[in-house]
């Protein structure tokens, strides 16, 4: 049966801002309090999106938060009407308004983690909603993210949805950014991909010691557990501390797979050779594994990190060729650009780049793979898939209609407290559920 990966895109939300709220993600820092623009960013993730549907791949689309996060500044003690929160929480825990005020769920590498029904022991497709643990800002969105999946993804018989695990830095986890599947197709069985910041249960082990380690090996470890997956198809590698301690607070920002390739920075990995040797020995598919290797020399780590290079979305055109679909920050920086520029023309499947403006989610730290959810997925799970989130021309043009109506034009972190501003932005998504038949799934709504 023909199967697909299909690429699930995070709608960017109408509070998108810039509030320097992830220690160890230099861009969010480093754009702390400028002006964003959220019609300008909801739009970029919509072209990117059409995009890569015209090219004839499926693409999805997941709807964002509700925002400001009333409800948990109620659970903080705040009360009265809406206004009084919001207004309350302005004047008292300006901080706090901010982080509750993040469109950061338009990153849904780090919704949940997704195994392939051509991996779990009951085929069916798993979803495990990521904690995010480690920043408050994103720690409370997986409830909502959870209630979105299921809305997606609903019958039972096809796909299986877990809760996320328990909070804290023990299970910390941050979904499918710290995971690559590897395959020959995308219905033939896969090898798992688990990449980890440290080893919680155990301070033996190297770990970083400026930034934060965000996934656990034991949050890896259980997801493997609650997805059923095959041990003897599945690595887990800790990623090397020293390049958190730069700034790839991700796996997905020096690393991406698609089918059996892995395009990876030479810095990546904790005892790279170890790990690559142990894919090499689990991979479960036939053809030879393309491991390409990006050396220092070629990109040096800190152009890797201000160019997200390998925050890239790696899309199999056909069998044999591969395109790469890079931030535009790639074509900007001359080294990674010249660097880009040989790799087409050297013998492996990347045969073509291209680059897309993403610029308002990069300056937050997310690049084009940051802002989709890789959904492997059958025809007939395809069938089961609720149509109004696949994207085609019509819902395209309905999305974009629909930012320009309700998205402003700059947002400021003074601006989120206007309480206006709370209900243009449950108008907005009251709209979106509607468009994108997701029944009741913000907590206004109830
Ligand atoms: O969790 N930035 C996100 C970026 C996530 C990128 N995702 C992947 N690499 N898959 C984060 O650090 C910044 C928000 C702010 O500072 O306003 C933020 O949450």
């Amino acid at each position: 049966m023909k199967t697909y990966e299909v690429n699930f895109d995070g709608i960017v939300g109408p509070t998108h801002n810039y509030a320097g709220l992830s220690l160890g993600n230099i861009a969010s820092f480093n754009n702390a309090k400028i002006a964003s623009n959220p019609k300008e960013a909801a739009l970029q993730g919509l072209e990117k999106m059409k995009a890569l549907h015209d090219m004839g791949f499926k693409q999805g689309m997941i709807a964002p938060m509700e925002r400001p996060d009333v409800t948990t500044l109620r659970r903080l003690g705040f009360s009265g009407s809406d206004e009084d929160v919001i207004q309350q929480t302005a004047k008292n825990a300006p901080q706090l308004l901010v982080a509750v005020s993040s469109a950061s769920s338009m990153w849904t590498a780090n919704a949940c983690t997704t195994s392939a029904s051509s991996d779990t022991a009951d085929k069916r497709v798993h979803f495990t909603a990521a904690n995010l643990s480690n920043k408050f800002h994103r720690s409370i969105e997986w409830q909502t993210t959870a209630q979105i999946l299921k809305a997606i993804f609903s019958n039972e018989n096809y796909f299986a949805h877990h809760q996320a695990l328990p909070m804290g830095d023990h299970f910390g986890d941050e979904g499918a950014a710290n995971f690559t599947r590897l395959c020959d197709g995308y219905g033939s069985k896969g090898l798992e991909f688990f990449v980890y910041g440290k080893q919680a249960f155990n301070l033996n082990q190297p770990a970083p010691t400026r930034f934060p380690a965000r996934q656990t090996l034991e949050a890896s470890e259980a997801i493997a557990r609650l997805h059923q997956l095959d041990l003897s198809h599945t690595v887990f590698a800790q990623q090397n501390p020293q390049v958190i301690d730069s700034g790839v607070f991700h796996n997905d920002v020096i690393a991406v797979g698609n089918q059996h390739v892995l395009f990876y920075h030479e810095l990546a990995f904790l005892n790279s050779d170890e790990v690559l040797a142990e894919i090499q020995s689990k991979y479960p598919g036939e053809k030879a594994l393309e491991f390409i290797r990006v050396s220092s020399e070629s990109v040096p780590l800190g152009d890797a990190i201000s160019s997200y290079l390998f925050n890239s979305q790696l899309l199999s055109v056909n069998e044999n060729e591969m395109l790469l679909i890079c931030p535009g920050e790639c074509a900007e920086n001359p080294q990674v650009s010249k660097y880009l520029d040989s790799l087409i023309q050297q013998p492996n499947c990347i045969k073509k780049v291209e680059f897309y403006d993403v610029k308002q989610s990069m300056r937050n730290g997310g690049g084009p793979a940051c802002l989709r959810q890789r959904v492997v997925l059958t025809e007939e799970e395809l069938g089961q898939t609720n149509p109004r989130c696949i994207m085609d021309e019509s819902m395209y043009k309905t999305l974009r209609q629909w930012v320009n109506k309700h998205y402003r034009d700059k947002l400021t972190a003074e601006q989120l407290a206007d309480p206006q501003l709370l209900d243009e932005s449950r108008r907005a998504l009251d709209e979106l559920t509607q468009l994108l038949d997701l029944g009741n799934v913000y907590p206004f709504q109830h």
